[in-house]
């Protein structure tokens, strides 16, 4: 695929480009330390409603010195409890569109990741920190509470008692803590986050594709069900999987030799 300006019109907040079969979603808006603002939200939802053919992942980014400072606090101060909780259920349908869209999507972060920034690296599937990463929850400072989906999502990253300390104590974590706690599963160098991104986004590619569908769409699901309906689950889609012609075809490769070992 052609390496090309998409989506060209929907928000200078945004830029996306296409390299190889991977989609690239840059937050463009460094004046503003990539605060995310309605039109931005309401972008990335286009674009991950919209995922063109032939991509098989997806990777999100932040222009100049910061991944996001999260919520436009500009546009917060006017709105009355009833747009308050549509504003939220906004940020809840984009983010969903961004962990369940078509492809796996994985986020590289550096400088500031901190409240709905937070939120959208942790939609993501995977993420991946240079060293000047650094996360805080800012919400409790500004007396208002999270609604980008990270009393949701978070506890399932780093548990609920790491959240609940970030937000009660504004506590801020360092990249190197970020690892350690489950925050991002990748800790690089300054500078290095798209080239790792790139790597992991060129393996993803090469899965087969109802095995990226169970672990957007099936794996999270049998988290949050009970044992029981989990395990069911687990089952329905393994038959589901092994039945493809493509996993047939793998199996056949391993079996004659013809595919990489663990760890090649
Ligand atoms: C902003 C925002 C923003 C910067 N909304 N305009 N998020 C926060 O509480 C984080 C607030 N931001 C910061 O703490 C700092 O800006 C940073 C640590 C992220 C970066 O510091 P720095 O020194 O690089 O930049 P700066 O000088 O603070 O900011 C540069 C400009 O960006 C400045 O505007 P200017 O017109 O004076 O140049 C800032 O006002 C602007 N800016 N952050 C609006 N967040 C779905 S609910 C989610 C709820 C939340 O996310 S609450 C957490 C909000």
């Amino acid at each position: 695929m052609p390496n090309h300006h998409i989506f060209s019109n929907i928000t200078p907040n945004l830029t996306v480009e296409i390299e190889d079969n991977i989609l690239l979603v840059a937050l463009n808006r460094p004046d503003k330390r990539n605060a995310l603002n309605d039109e931005t939200i309401l972008g990335l939802e286009t674009i991950f409603s919209h995922i063109p053919d032939g991509v098989k992942c997806a990777i999100i980014y932040g222009e100049g010195k910061h991944f996001s400072a999260g919520l436009d606090l500009s546009e917060l101060k006017e709105r009355n409890a009833v747009q308050g909780l549509y504003h939220s259920r906004m940020w809840h349908r984009a983010l969903d569109k961004v962990q369940f869209g078509s492809v796996p999507v994985v986020a590289v972060l550096h400088g500031a990741c901190v409240g709905g920034g937070l939120e959208l690296a942790s939609a993501c599937h995977i993420r991946v920190a240079e060293s000047s990463t650094f996360y805080a929850l800012p919400e409790g400072q500004r007396g208002i509470f999270v609604g980008g989906g990270a009393s949701v999502r978070l506890p399932k990253l780093i548990g609920m008692a790491r959240m609940t300390d970030m937000m009660l104590t504004g506590r801020v974590l360092t990249a190197t803590e970020g690892v350690t706690f489950g925050l991002s599963q990748y800790l690089v160098d300054d500078k290095a986050g798209l080239e790792k991104a790139m790597e992991l986004a060129k393996k993803i590619s090469n899965n087969a594709g109802m095995t990226n569908y169970a672990l957007m769409h099936i794996l999270p699901r049998i988290v949050d069900a009970g044992q029981d309906g989990g395990l069911m689950m687990e089952s329905l889609i393994a038959a589901i999987a092994q039945d493809a012609p493509e996993a047939k075809s793998r199996l056949q490769d391993f079996l004659e030799g013809r595919a990489k070992k663990v760890g090649e």
